[in-house]
């Protein structure tokens, strides 16, 4: 397993590491389990911006620190304070900082595991859901927490939980608030992998150190079409398929990856 390489301050609101070719980001306001405020928003947004400037990063993965993963929005944060008319602007709030984090991270030019260590609750949970592969510790739990405050789902999660899990459960869950295990999320298919606690860390970066190795152009582009085709005729799908397969057969990672077959050897893949 590589060194990790701290690329931030050890107190940073998002602590930035490098290992091999993943780029590990660690929420880190531990003390309010990582629940997100403005300050935490632009420097996440500031470490993905770093990972698309950065050809040497192929994976990332997203973790938080301390015992919960993310706890949503800070509902302490000044952000969330009256405006003028005496009311807080919570709309400005999901538009200046979860639509972009959540495009950002659609956009990303790398595939993004998330380790959820921890609780998930709110904005938290749809952040990790939005993650192209999600293992979470057998300890760790999703919540909906929105309706218990007088809220929607919010950061992607009216778009991506009933795709996930259909659309009963994701009204229930939304309805509810009620706690989701690790191990249930996984039994709904709203996660890819529950893993022992210990385990955590070392599965989710095997995964990522996995993603890396593979050709980051086309499990990208996997994650486009994938997400595109949940609005598309199955004629459309399939005129999707074959210009995007067009284009990455073009490309210098589908060549290494028949050369690499036929040689018998590793590939080498390097577009992005
Ligand atoms: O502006 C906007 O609001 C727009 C955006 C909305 C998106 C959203 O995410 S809305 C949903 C916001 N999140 C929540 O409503 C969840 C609130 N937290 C909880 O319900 C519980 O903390 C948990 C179920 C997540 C965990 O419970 P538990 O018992 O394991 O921990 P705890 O004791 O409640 O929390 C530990 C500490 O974290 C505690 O601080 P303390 O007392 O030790 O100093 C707690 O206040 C703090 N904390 C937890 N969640 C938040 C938080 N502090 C600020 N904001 C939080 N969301």
């Amino acid at each position: 397993m590589s060194e990790a390489i701290l690329l931030s301050s050890p107190d940073a609101l998002v602590q930035v590491a490098q290992r091999g070719a993943v780029r590990v980001l660690t929420l880190n306001r531990p003390s309010a389990l990582n629940s997100f405020t403005h300050a935490m928003h632009v420097e996440l947004r500031a470490a993905l911006q770093a990972v698309a400037a950065d050809a040497g990063v192929r994976a990332v993965l997203i973790t938080g620190a301390g015992r919960g993963f993310c706890a949503g929005q800070d509902l302490n944060d000044p952000a969330m304070m009256p405006g003028a008319d005496g009311t807080p602007d919570i709309g400005a709030v999901i538009e200046n900082n979860y639509r972009p984090l959540v495009l950002q991270l659609q956009a990303l030019p790398v595939p993004v595991v998330c380790a959820v260590n921890g609780v998930a609750a709110g904005a938290g949970a749809n952040f990790a859901l939005c993650c192209d592969v999600v293992l979470a510790a057998r300890s760790a739990s999703f919540i909906q927490a929105f309706s218990r405050i007088g809220l929607i789902p919010d950061c992607g999660g009216t778009w991506l939980l009933p795709r996930l899990v259909g659309r009963a459960r994701a009204l229930a869950l939304a309805l509810t608030g009620d706690k989701l295990s690790a191990a249930d999320a996984e039994r709904f298919g709203m996660i890819w992998q529950v893993v022992d606690d210990a385990e955590l860390q070392a599965q989710a970066l095997a995964v990522a150190d996995k993603l890396a190795a593979l050709p980051s152009k086309a499990l990208v582009e996997t994650r486009h079409a994938l997400d595109a085709a949940q609005s598309l005729t199955l004629a459309d799908a399939l005129s999707l398929e074959a210009r995007v397969q067009g284009e990455l057969g073009r490309a210098h990672d589908f060549g290494e990856g028949v050369a690499a077959f036929q040689h018998k050897r590793a590939a080498v893949f390097k577009d992005r």
